[in-house]
C-alpha cells in the first residue's frame, strides 16, 4: 500500500521559500505578499490519480496526473512557465521532476508522522514547507 495523501492540509512552517522563489525571477513585490500566505492543500487520491488543490487568498493552483504519464503544466499565476512534468513513487514519496527552462526543477511529497512535507526544488535553491491536517 503506497502512501494515502488523501485530505486538507495547512501550512505550519516554510524554509527558504523565498530563495526559491528568487531561483523562479519572481519579482521583489509578489515575494512579499507570496512569503506571508498561509495556504491550504487538498490532495485527492485515488490510486496513482492525483489531484493537489492549493489554495491562498492571494494566488490558487490546481494540478491533476497521473503517476508516471508525462505532462503539460503551465505553472499559471506562479511563474508562468510552461515544463513537463512527470510524477513517480520513490518509495512512500511522490517525486516531481519538471522539465524545462529552469534547471533542477521539481518538488517532493511525503508525511512524517501527521506532518505532510513539501520540498520545492529550483536550481541550486531547495525549499521545505510543513502541513498539518485542517
Ligand atoms: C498557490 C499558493 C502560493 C502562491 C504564491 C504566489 C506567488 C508566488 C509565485 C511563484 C512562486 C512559485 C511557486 C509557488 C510555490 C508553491 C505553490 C504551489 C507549489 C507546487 O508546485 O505545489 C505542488 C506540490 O503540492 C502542486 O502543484
Amino acid at each position: 500500500m503506497p502512501a494515502d495523501f488523501n485530505g486538507t492540509w495547512n501550512l505550519v512552517s516554510s524554509e527558504n521559500f523565498e530563495g526559491y522563489m528568487v531561483a523562479l525571477g519572481i519579482d521583489f513585490a509578489t515575494r512579499k505578499i507570496a512569503k506571508m500566505l498561509k495556504p491550504q492543500k487538498v490532495f485527492k487520491q485515488d490510486g496513482d490519480s492525483f489531484s493537489i488543490s492549493t489554495t491562498s487568498t492571494f494566488r490558487s493552483y490546481l494540478v491533476e496526473f497521473r503517476i508516471g504519464e508525462e505532462f503539460e503544466e503551465d505553472n499559471k499565476g506562479l511563474d508562468n512557465r510552461k515544463c513537463k512534468s512527470v510524477v513517480n513513487w520513490d518509495g512512500d514519496k511522490i517525486v516531481c521532476v519538471q522539465t524545462g527552462e529552469k534547471k533542477n526543477r521539481g518538488w517532493t511529497h511525503w508525511i512524517e508522522g501527521d506532518d505532510l512535507y513539501l520540498e520545492l526544488r529550483c536550481e541550486d535553491q531547495v525549499s521545505t514547507q510543513v502541513f498539518k491536517r485542517a
